[in-house]
């Protein structure tokens, strides 16, 4: 029997394009069903009761939550396609614990930018700055995050490319000059179709957040 896909979602997320972007890594086939998180399915709210958000991942009727937890998933069902992590278990780890760093660290302290004002804009600026310049760090020379393969550390953070640019206007500083190699790393993963197929406008991303924080 065929199995069954099926990834709850919103173009706009970026948790969600890191499930987009695994899934097309693996090549595996899988239904898309867009979701309203003004009025939530009862789909949605049958499979993640705990959290209510995307993403949920439904495989042959089992939900997995929690987008880099199903991008684990996805690496370890379908293992035939190039690995998302490594082999090594210390490898494996590291970069773990760099897609923890990530989802603490990015949007934490980026929708700071927005959030505060005065001083406290300030700090949460140079903190900010300074996540960026740790993560350019980690990178280092490398092509991706785990060397010349593109992986897991990759997936998690290349969707927040797209709000480098909200970051930037809100936090008054330019991604590109604080963090050159970062920038450079996320053009050469939106050569991959997987991400630019999930990629999302910046602009767009700015006008939806825009909107959804009320900021000016
Ligand atoms: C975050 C998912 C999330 O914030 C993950 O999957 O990695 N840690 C989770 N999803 C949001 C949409 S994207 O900003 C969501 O579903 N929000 C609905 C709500 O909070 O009610």
């Amino acid at each position: 029997m065929a199995e069954e896909v099926v990834l709850l979602d919103l173009g706009v997320s970026p948790f969600g394009q890191r499930c987009r972007i695994a899934l097309a890594e693996k090549g595996v086939a899988y239904e898309y069903k867009e979701q309203d998180l003004d009025n939530k399915s009862p789909l949605l709210l049958q499979a993640n009761p705990v959290h209510k958000k995307i993403p949920v991942l439904i495989h042959d009727g089992k939900p997995v939550c929690e987008s880099v937890i199903i991008v684990q998933y996805i690496d370890e069902v379908w293992s035939d396609g190039a690995p998302l992590l490594p082999a090594d278990p210390y490898a494996r780890a590291q970069a773990r614990f760099w897609g923890d760093f990530i989802d603490k660290k990015i949007y934490e302290y980026g929708t700071r930018l927005w959030k505060l004002k005065g001083e406290a804009h300030q700090v949460a600026k140079k903190e900010f700055i300074e996540i960026l310049k740790v993560l350019e760090a980690e990178l280092g020379d490398k092509k991706y995050f785990g060397g010349d393969a593109f992986g897991y550390v990759d997936i998690a953070l290349v969707p927040f490319c797209s709000w480098f640019y909200t970051f930037e206007t809100c936090g008054g500083f330019s991604v590109e000059a604080e963090a050159p190699k970062l920038v450079a790393w996320g053009k050469r993963c939106l050569e991959r179709e997987s991400v630019s197929k999930a990629f999302y406008d910046p602009v767009k991303v700015y006008e939806i957040l825009k909107q959804v924080y009320g900021f000016e």
